[in-house]
């Protein structure tokens, strides 16, 4: 049964007793209460009013059968979801996951979290997460697009411009939505903004697809003038070879940092030259149109070292960017890191640093930018994809960088403002803060809904 946010063990002994099993919605839960449960005490309107216990029950959770034909012929299912958190501030907003770990308790935390990140952009988006076990590895093109086909069959009717608008993530990328845009389309005979990532020659916008590893580098180079440094010169080390860890990459060379990893789930490359926009051109053709492995990245590159069954964070290093997955940084992994110099983190991914690591990265007082702050881009530019359609018009890619890059600073300057104790800012407190405030206004002035 629910517990009264009164402390954060009676509070997390309910929700764990009403959501059994969903590790890693507790998990994000317990990150936010941890910040957001005293701030309700210093403000106990949102204690009587039960905000942070309505915020955590989604307003919907959908789940689905997904029936396709593989290339043999054999009937395949796969469960689909679309978890629907809360749309206070804004139609339901946030990407679809495509892997075989998708489950409830994963695609729960990310809707949880994304209801936070979005309230920061500053943007009005609610927020939503969805996907399916589906797992994209080793699947022809055909097989992709009748998956697609099959996904949006069902998930049309819960979908819609001002009601809950999809866009990718793992697994999702061009490719696969425009094979559910397409559907969409010929489902409705309509032709609206109902996903975000399109392509664009039909109503994508341009710099979407850079957003979101370009926003986690722009928030990192905030962290660091604001503490006196700078991105110049800086080893960084990346996991990941998907669209965020090849932008956030991008962006760290274009800002004179030497990128030096790169990784996917069976290993690591170390190239201890650093990598160049060439290189990095060449890992996003081997990703988006040969579907290839990182570690092929030694033959074209023989300077460089792939290591087989591991992380990058033991390689020696002044700043870590996890762009891969959830927990993928854990206390060993954060101590090693610190151990070796590291002096700031900004998370691509969504929860990559685990509780424990991150309590050690703030007792440590390097520069820690969270999730829902630091890969806000991504979904702050699918909000003027949004804004873009519905004017039917689009934006020139400077005009959007600019708005990006002025996105992303002011997203610093919330989590700043509400997350500074002394001389270091605690970021993960910032953010669930000024995440937190602006949602739970708006859940208020609805009454008890
Ligand atoms: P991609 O599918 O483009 O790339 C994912 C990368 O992460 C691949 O290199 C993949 O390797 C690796 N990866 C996935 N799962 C695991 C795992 N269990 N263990 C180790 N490595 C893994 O996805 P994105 O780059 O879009 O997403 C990466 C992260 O960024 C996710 O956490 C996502 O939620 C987050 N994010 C994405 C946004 C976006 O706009 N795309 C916006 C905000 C956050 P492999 O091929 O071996 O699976
Ligand atoms: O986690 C995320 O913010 C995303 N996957 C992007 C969501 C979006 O709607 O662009």
């Amino acid at each position: 049964m629910q517990k009264r946010a009164v402390d954060i063990d009676t509070f997390m002994e309910g929700l764990v007793a009403r959501n059994p099993g969903e590790i890693e919605f507790h998990q994000a839960v317990h990150e936010v209460a941890t910040d957001v449960i005293p701030y309700m005490q210093k403000h106990p309107k949102y204690l009587d009013e039960q905000v942070l216990e309505r915020l955590c029950e989604p307003d919907r959770v959908i789940s689905f059968r997904v029936c396709w034909h593989d290339d043999d012929h054999n009937i395949r299912v796969n469960r689909g979801y679309r978890i629907q958190n809360n749309n206070a501030i804004g139609p339901y907003k946030g990407g679809l996951r495509f892997h075989p770990s998708v489950n409830q308790s994963i695609l729960k935390f990310l809707a949880f979290e994304q209801t936070f990140k979005n309230s920061l952009t500053g943007l009005p988006m609610g927020g939503g997460k969805g996907g399916a076990d589906f797992n994209p590895r080793g699947k022809s093109d055909p097989e992709i697009m009748r998956f697609c086909q099959s996904f949006m069959t069902e998930l049309y009717r819960h979908v819609g411009p001002y009601t809950d608008v999809p866009a990718g993530d793992i697994g999702v990328g061009a490719r696969e939505i425009g094979y559910m845009f397409g559907q969409y389309k010929r489902l409705t005979n309509t032709f609206s903004g109902v996903l975000t990532g399109k392509g664009l020659e039909y109503g994508g916008s341009a710099m979407r697809t850079e957003a979101t590893g370009y926003g986690c580098v722009y928030f990192l180079i905030d962290m660091l003038e604001a503490s006196g440094s700078s991105l110049d010169g800086k080893v960084v080390v990346i996991s990941g070879s998907g669209n965020v860890a090849t932008h956030a990459a991008e962006q760290s060379v274009m800002n004179g940092a030497k990128v030096i990893t790169l990784s996917d789930s069976d290993g690591y490359i170390y190239d201890s030259d650093g990598m160049t926009k060439e290189k990095i051109n060449w890992v996003k053709e081997l990703k988006n149109v040969r579907r290839g492995r990182i570690k092929e990245y030694v033959n074209e590159f023989p300077s460089a070292k792939y290591i087989d069954g591991e992380k990058p964070w033991n390689v020696e290093c002044d700043v870590a960017l996890p762009c891969a997955t959830q927990n993928e940084i854990t206390i060993d992994d954060a101590k090693m890191l610190t151990k070796n110099g590291c002096i700031a983190v900004s998370e691509g991914a969504n929860m990559p640093t685990n509780n424990d690591a991150v309590q050690h990265f703030i007792n440590a007082k390097v520069l820690f930018g969270p999730a829902k702050a630091a890969n806000a881009g991504g979904v702050a530019m699918s909000g003027l994809e949004m804004s873009q359609n519905s004017e039917r018009r689009s934006w020139a890619s400077d005009e959007l960088s600019v708005m990006l890059r002025e996105i992303m600073s002011g997203i610093h300057e919330r989590c700043r403002e509400a997350g500074t104790e002394g001389d270091y800012c605690n970021y993960a407190k910032g953010a669930n803060i000024a995440g937190f405030k602006k949602v739970a206004d708006a859940v208020m002035a609805f009454g008890m809904v």
